[in-house]
């Protein structure tokens, strides 16, 4: 044999080596194709221990991903060019969502678990029989706020947030919803009004507020308030419940006037490649000790009636974040108020945020 017809001997052999190599490797523990799974999730909402967990036991790679709102999320799936399997959005997001195709519908076959979910959060009219979105957590918007910080101050109605005292004292989550509904329902309107009188007058108000505002700021708004570089919040429902485990100085109401209520399920969008560990990792966390495990981590309220019986008294029973059903029935569900209306409550919580910096 020639030296050239050796080497040509060695590549072919080398060559094919690799090729068989690569594709055990797919079919076994290498992680690719069905042997991973890609989350796209919000920020600081899993214990990351049942990551772990459900990679064990199902020997699935965990690839995970956050977004601070409903608006980036939808924005990113909707572009294309990803491959989650599962997320987690909100109702109107929900909504939304089907109505762009960008979901697909679930196996309730393989979903065993799904009977532990409280019939009180299924088939909701964002998601009838929930043929597209599984419960996963709820909860309501409301302020955290620091007695000690505020005087005399009282909390009880979104007005009081006006009050000339709270100067530079008020953090603000990050959200459009949460922030035109705050200005809508300090007025006496509905976070859904689509009024345009009604939507230039929210954001009037709003702008009255600004000296108050000391920053809108996204997950680090808990760390800043469990420190006390500011008295008052509009927080989520579930990090008021982390706040007050790190400073129980603080403490959460809904105010009188209303507010939201909401609900944030899994789903599996269209971009989706594991289709079957998109069902498997839905059906983990509906079972009722993985669901306690992360309801007790982040801090959010389960829609799991098993998981929620096996959470610790004090938190099961405190009405600030299990509401009962009177409170329940003052607050109002975000609608999915049409590409339009969401895009201009988006301008408008914009316009606030450039004046606020
Ligand atoms: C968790 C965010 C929860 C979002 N950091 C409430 N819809």
């Amino acid at each position: 044999m020639t030296q050239l017809v050796r080497m040509f001997v060695i590549v072919f052999v080398v060559s094919f080596g690799l090729i068989y190599l690569t594709s055990y490797l797919n079919d076994s523990e290498g992680y690719s194709g069905s042997n991973t799974l890609t989350i796209y999730n919000w920020g600081d909402y899993v214990d990351p221990e049942l990551l772990d967990r459900f990679e064990d036991e199902t020997g699935i790679k965990v690839i995970y991903q956050t977004f601070d709102s409903n608006e980036a999320m939808m924005t990113k799936i909707g572009q294309g060019g990803t491959t989650f399997d599962v997320s987690i959005p909100s109702e109107y997001a929900i909504s939304k969502m089907k109505e762009d195709g960008l979901l697909l519908k679930l196996d309730h076959s393989k979903l065993p678990n799904l009977k532990y979910i409280d019939p009180r959060f299924m088939n909701l009219s964002f998601d009838p029989d929930n043929a597209y979105s599984i419960p996963y957590f709820w909860g309501t918007v409301g302020i955290v706020f620091n007695p000690e910080l505020v005087g005399d101050l009282t909390f009880s109605s979104w007005n009081d947030l006006w009050d000339k005292s709270l100067r530079n004292q008020i953090l603000l989550l990050d959200g459009a919803r949460e922030v035109m509904g705050m200005g809508l329902n300090s007025l006496g309107y509905s976070l859904n009004d689509t009024e345009e009188a009604h939507l230039q007058e929210a954001k009037a108000k709003l702008l009255q507020m600004t000296p108050n505002v000391k920053a809108i700021v996204g997950d680090e708004i808990k760390m800043l308030l469990a420190n006390e570089e500011a008295a008052v919040g509009l927080v989520w429902s579930g990090d008021a419940s982390e706040i007050m485990d790190e400073n129980d100085k603080l403490d959460y109401i809904v105010p009188e006037e209303g507010s939201n209520l909401w609900f944030d399920n899994m789903v599996i969008p269209k971009t989706a490649k594991n289709i079957e560990g998109a069902h498997q990792f839905i059906n983990f966390m509906l079972d009722p000790e993985v669901a306690a495990q992360n309801a007790e981590y982040v801090g959010y309220s389960t829609p799991n009636e098993a998981a929620l019986a096996l959470l610790p008294e004090e938190i099961a029973s405190d009405e600030r974040f299990y509401p009962d059903e009177e409170l329940t029935e003052r607050l109002e569900v975000y609608d999915n108020l049409g590409k339009r209306m969401l895009a201009h409550y988006n301008e408008l919580f914009l316009e606030f945020k450039m004046h606020k910096k």
